[in-house]
């Protein structure tokens, strides 16, 4: 069977999930029209922005006049330390569990109108340590059994500021997604005594169709299972299950990768690309977890345009996920695409 040419399924071997994709549909999903969105100005520093330096938050609280990184408690957060621990359970059809947890949120920099790949490696790299150094701390307390670091980036994606900020949500048990990802691994490791994904990326530098960018230690590939028409992944080379595993080389690696996929993201709509992104590393429940490949995910909502987006609707709220552009077109189209951000094109 030809994958370019005629519907078929392909399997998520990391969730056990499946996606449909129909590349009859489109052939060539990047040759049409393409309305630029309007990119508006930013100042570096915005009086009524509640992330700038010197600014205060909901609650009265003033920021300190950071000048790389800032972390603070999220002053509406998700998950509290204090919840109440006592079960819920009160029916087997009502059922609830208490749950405590820690909610961060972390400014990239001091500078209102930056994003990711428009700052310098060398600050990247400073994000890269302080999202080391949570997922450490938090990991260390006794309830917290799993960090999940993020970004969501654009309105489009609910982000409510655009000052460049992500956050850490931490808590007691481990999610479902990261679950689901920790049993397959644990199966794929326990069937074939190799990891999932050191075969996963081995694999995928073999065939190359599928990679985007990559450098010495770490890979960014539109994974063959893909759902979001440009998703894609960040895999280091080596087996490390956090970024407290990465050597200080592998750190300015993955600075460098992340701001040259940003990059590449931003020029293919021109525009400053939306997305969700998210770190998945080893959870922090005092097990071994000789499975885990730490890795990011992005899930970029946009299709067609800077303005047309996909939709989770219809058969895929109902039935199964469904794409019509290859996940190797897509890469194909990420691939060509300059590494000079548009903004700083003459
Ligand atoms: P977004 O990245 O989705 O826009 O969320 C920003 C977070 O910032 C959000 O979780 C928090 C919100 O609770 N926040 C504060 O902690 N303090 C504020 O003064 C406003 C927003
Ligand atoms: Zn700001």
């Amino acid at each position: 069977m030809n994958l370019s040419e005629y519907p078929h399924r392909r399997y998520n071997p990391l969730t056990g999930d499946w996606v449909l994709v129909s590349p009859h549909r489109t052939k060539r999903p990047w040759q049409g029209h393409q309305e630029k969105a309007q990119v508006e100005e930013k100042p570096s520093y915005d009086p009524n922005c509640y992330l700038c330096p010197g600014n205060s938050r909901a609650g009265g609280i003033t920021n300190p006049d950071y000048q790389n990184t800032f972390v603070f408690v999220n002053d509406f957060s998700a998950l509290l330390e204090d919840a109440p621990t006592d079960r819920m359970d009160e029916d087997n059809l009502f059922i609830a569990h208490s749950e405590r947890g820690v909610c961060k949120v972390i400014c990239f920099s001091p500078r209102h109108d930056l994003t990711l790949p428009l700052m310098e490696v060398e600050d990247i790299r400073r994000v890269v340590d302080v999202w080391e150094e949570e997922y450490r701390r938090l990991g260390e307390k006794e309830f917290i059994n799993y960090v999940q670091i993020f970004e969501n980036r654009g309105a489009t994606m609910g982000c409510s500021n655009p000052h460049p900020h992500g956050q850490i949500w931490s808590n007691e048990t481990i999610p479902q997604i990261p679950q689901q990802e920790t049993n397959m691994q644990r199966h794929y490791l326990e069937t074939h005594q190799s990891c999932l994904l050191c075969d996963y990326a081995q694999k995928e530098t073999e065939r190359g169709e599928r990679i985007v960018v990559e450098n010495d230690s770490f890979v960014a590939l539109v994974p063959f299972w893909a759902v979001w028409p440009f998703e894609t992944m960040v895999l280091p080379r080596r087996h490390a299950a956090s970024l407290s595993d990465l050597t200080q080389p592998e750190r300015n690696d993955l600075a460098s990768l992340m701001k040259r996929l940003g990059i590449r993201y931003d020029n293919l709509f021109q525009t400053h690309f939306p997305y969700s992104m998210g770190l998945h590393q080893r959870p922090t429940d005092a097990q071994e977890h000789s499975e885990w490949h730490f890795h990011i995910h992005y899930y970029p909502p946009l299709l067609r345009s800077a303005t047309v987006k996909k939709f989770m609707v219809g058969y895929e709220l109902l039935a199964t996920v469904q794409r019509d552009i290859s996940a190797e077109s897509a890469a194909a189209r990420l691939r060509e695409l300059s590494e000079t951000h548009f903004l700083r094109q003459e």
